[in-house]
């Protein structure tokens, strides 16, 4: 009965990990293979800088709640500072089906 109570526990705890939407105290994204930002939606102070750095193969793009579009080619990143409370969405514009995230700013 222990065992089983402990894996179910370590179950939660990979689902967690892998395709969480919950969000995350960071302010560093990563354009991660393939084709993922990771975190998907991160928390932050207003006036932090949120930085999106490309380690997948492809290149991708951050823009934000339909503002300027940031090209990011491998191995390259972006900085885009928050000065205003409020949840904002990004996407990669050039994959937008399957790339997409929230800066939540406190
Ligand atoms: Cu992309």
């Amino acid at each position: 009965m222990r065992f089983l109570l402990l894996a179910l526990i370590l179950f939660a705890a990979g689902c967690g990990s892998s395709e969480s939407t919950e969000p995350v105290a960071a302010t560093e994204v990563q354009m991660a293979k393939s084709y993922r930002f990771d975190p998907k939606t991160i928390e932050i102070e207003a006036g932090d800088t949120v930085t999106w750095t490309n380690v997948d193969n492809f290149t991708h793009t951050v823009q934000v709640d339909g503002q300027e579009d940031h090209e990011v080619e491998r191995g390259e990143s972006v900085s885009i500072s928050f000065d205003t409370p409020g949840t904002y969405h990004y996407v990669c514009t050039l994959h937008s089906k399957d790339m997409d995230g929230e800066v939540i700013v406190k």
